[in-house]
């Protein structure tokens, strides 16, 4: 069972303690990442010491954030506090935007996380403390209103790290999760001297060729359901081998069968380790991802959600199908 705490008691939480170690989620995101930095050098600016994992899904995008942060795990430099090492510095163990101890990063499966940051209400509560605010659009937000109750001033650095978090999490601003305080914590990032073209340029105005190649196929094979409101698209292993694809390329294609005009639900699916499909389901308001993605196993937003079942891509389709089949007719 995990306490849920306030924003004021999570910062009281940190304030009393002095070494971390602070986790991202699986398949990391701007979000994710953008949290860990600002909140590594939110801790260190009040005289902690701080350090982000190594999440091993680390991507070159997401890696001038991470600079002087990470922990150097083979040092022993950071070690888990539940983990018997004379040797290391006992950490405290805290994660930003992980929602579920299955998406904790490699290495870290077993982690006993004392504090969970987020923003998913469907956090299932793995950490000792939980604080995760539903009507936040990024845990970026969340982090940005940590720093005055940590005492930490919020400076450029942390600013670009959380204008990431915000940013990629929003769709740049256009996805039904934002709000009138998404765009304060925007101000706020840019009045403390954030750059924000060169991301803007990084996040959302860049692709790739091998990219623009996928996007290609995608709209080739795309599926159609519910007379165009359903779109479904797949995008296996081999694709990703053919294309020379990176993680980057792809970080934000779940989304891509909402840009087709009527569609309301736009499935995505991969292959993940294991031998297992991965659902991603973008909705529109009309419809709840979260609860959809919920019968099947999974979890999310109401925008945004995933699930993954046995059985690759096929059994995805399938499974996916079905559970959207009980919301709206698919002939
Ligand atoms: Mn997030």
């Amino acid at each position: 069972m995990t306490a849920r705490v306030t924003l004021r008691e999570a910062a009281d939480f940190l304030l009393a303690r002095d070494d971390y170690l602070i986790l991202s989620h699986r398949r990391p995101d701007g979000d994710t990442v953008g949290s860990c930095a600002a909140l590594c050098l939110a801790l260190r600016a009040v005289g902690k010491r701080a350090w982000v994992y190594p999440n091993p899904q680390f991507t070159p995008k997401f890696m001038p954030y991470l600079e002087g942060l990470t922990a150097e795990m083979q040092n022993a430099k950071c070690k888990m506090q539940n983990e018997d090492d004379r040797e290391g510095v006992r950490c405290t163990v805290v994660s930003c935007d992980v929602a579920a101890r299955s998406l904790l990063p490699y290495g870290m499966e077993e982690a006993a996380v004392e504090l969970a940051l987020d923003h998913h209400g469907t956090n299932e509560g793995f950490a000792a403390r939980t604080h995760a605010d539903e009507s936040r659009a990024a845990c970026g937000e969340v982090i940005l209103e940590l720093l005055p109750l940590l005492g930490a001033p919020l400076t450029k650095e942390m600013a670009e790290a959380l204008y990431v978090a915000i940013s990629t999490d929003t769709g740049c601003f256009r996805y039904a999760n934002v709000t009138d305080n998404t765009f304060r914590c925007a101000a706020a990032c840019v009045a403390a001297g954030a750059e924000i073209y060169p991301i803007n340029r990084v996040f959302f105005e860049t692709k790739r060729r091998a990219r623009l190649k996928l996007e290609a196929r995608l709209i080739e094979e795309m599926e159609f359901f519910a007379e165009g409101r359903v779109a479904v698209s797949a995008i296996p292993d081999s694709l990703i081998a053919e294309l020379g694809l990176t993680e980057d390329d792809i970080d934000d294609i779940s989304g891509f069968g909402r840009s087709v005009e009527g569609v309301d639900l736009a499935v995505m699916l991969r292959e993940v380790e294991g031998g297992r499909g991965k659902i991603s389901l973008r909705a529109s308001p009309a419809f709840n991802a979260a609860a959809i993605c919920a019968r099947l196993g999974g979890g999310g937003h109401p925008g945004a959600a995933g699930a993954s079942v046995d059985g690759g891509i096929p059994a995805a389709r399938e499974a996916i199908l079905k559970a959207i089949s009980r919301e709206i007719a698919l002939e």
